[in-house]
């Protein structure tokens, strides 16, 4: 069942054509400079804030993060978990992730088994989405045992997220990587979003608006930039790149 949180960002790439969302890594932040970044992206019309990293973060510690956002913004805050460590009560959704591309049941299934319940009893609502990991991979290849999809093979990544549609995945997240030299490539996101008719998540590696809205035009739903945000002095870029994914689009909340 479609919750809330779905809702406004379906509803928000309806209207914007595409949106941006904020990632904030906690293990990269302190809850008063984790606040601050938030309400800068809230500003320049970021659609919501995700939070999460590729290793591990104290669970005091990532509540604390959240706790001092959502006192800070009024957008939705997402988690976007490496295991179940990274489960907070106090976000308002979780992406409800399957790493299609792990050799690794564990992040197949199992830590999704072990975390079901704990969303349940959080109330978080799940939004469910199949995680492509692609190029590079980064981190987050290699702690979730990805074989990473080369960017020379877009007609792979097209069927690993076609696989993810007809599972009933709502969402389908193509990454390279957090701080990848090279983000997902345009023939990559053509070809998977021929394909699919559920949202096109693509992040790693987007550090300006002429490559943000190049992988809109190719057709990506939603973009997804972590680094460019926690670097010293990037506001001026996240403007500029959150401006080239929907021109002219009022704020959203
Ligand atoms: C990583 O796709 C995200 O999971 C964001 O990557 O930090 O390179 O923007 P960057």
């Amino acid at each position: 069942m479609v919750g809330p949180i779905e809702d406004y960002l379906l509803d928000s790439i309806r209207r914007k054509g595409a949106i941006h969302l904020t990632l904030i890594d906690p293990e990269k932040v302190t809850a008063s400079s984790s606040s601050k970044l938030a309400e800068v992206a809230e500003s320049y019309n970021t659609t919501a804030i995700m939070v999460g990293g590729s290793t591990s973060t104290l669970t005091n510690h990532l509540d604390k993060v959240i706790k001092a956002i959502k006192r800070t913004v009024e957008i939705p805050i997402i988690l976007f978990p490496n295991n179940v460590t990274g489960i907070s009560k106090h976000a308002d959704a979780i992406w409800f992730m399957s790493l299609l591309n792990s050799m690794d049941p564990y992040f197949l299934i199992g830590a999704q088994v072990l975390g079901a319940s704990m969303i349940k009893r959080y109330g978080l609502e799940p939004l469910p989405m199949g995680y492509i990991i692609v190029g590079e991979g980064g981190t987050a290849g290699i702690v979730g045992r990805a074989v990473p999809i080369p960017y020379e093979k877009p007609e792979l990544a097209a069927v690993h997220a076609l696989a993810a549609e007809y599972f009933g995945m709502r969402f389908v997240y193509l990454e390279a990587g957090s701080g990848a030299n090279t983000p997902v490539p345009i023939p990559m996101i053509t070809a998977v979003n021929k394909i699919i008719n559920i949202p096109l998540i693509v992040g790693g590696g987007i550090r300006d608006g002429s490559q943000a809205a190049s992988a809109v035009s190719a057709g990506a739903d939603i973009i997804v930039t972590g680094n460019i945000t926690e670097n010293a002095g990037p506001q001026k870029k996240l403007k500029e790149l959150v401006d080239a994914i929907s021109p002219g689009s009022e704020g959203t909340c």
